[in-house]
């Protein structure tokens, strides 16, 4: 696929309860509107890539108050549903060598010093911020494996 064909396809869906329900673009990511650019090597060495911390993305999205998870949901249905804490210094990679990514795209969370690497959520199209009703503290990932009625 030609670069800016690809571009056309990056669309990443925030959901659930936080203030802007809205999809997000490449340029969002790359024009600055969701923080400064973190190149990933300098906060990771033997990483690469370019990011936004989630810190700022928070910032601009603005989870409500009631929220206590997020899900980072991947177009595989792989999913992890990340507490707050875990996310302090999570980063969102959505470009390497100055180009969109070939591995992950569109977006891919990374969580340096993370308990599992399996967190790592690649190809990221939806991030839902949800209220845990399980007083679950602890993150979780896996292939989505709940099937809700209105996909049968
Ligand atoms: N979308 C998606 N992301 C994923 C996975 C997956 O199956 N699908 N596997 C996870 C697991 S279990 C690991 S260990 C890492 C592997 O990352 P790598 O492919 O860069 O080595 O990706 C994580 N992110
Ligand atoms: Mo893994």
């Amino acid at each position: 696929m030609k670069t800016l064909d690809k571009e056309m396809t990056f669309n990443v869906h925030i959901c659930g309860h936080v203030e802007k329900q809205i999809d997000l673009t490449y340029s969002d990511f790359n024009e600055g509107k969701l923080g400064k650019h973190i190149d990933v090597p300098s906060v990771v060495p033997n990483c690469s890539g370019t990011a936004v911390s989630v810190i700022s993305f928070l910032d601009f999205v603005q989870p409500m108050q009631d929220c206590t998870h997020v899900i980072f949901k991947a177009n595989d249905e792989f999913q992890a549903t990340i507490p707050f804490a875990e996310l302090k210094d999570a980063l969102l990679i959505f470009k390497q060598d100055g180009a969109l990514l070939e591995k992950g795209f569109p977006l891919r969370l990374f969580i340096p010093d993370g308990w599992s690497e399996c967190l790592n959520i690649k190809s990221v199209t939806t991030i839902e911020f949800v209220q845990n009703t399980y007083g679950e503290s602890k993150s979780t990932f896996g292939f989505k494996n709940l099937i809700q009625l209105s996909e049968l």
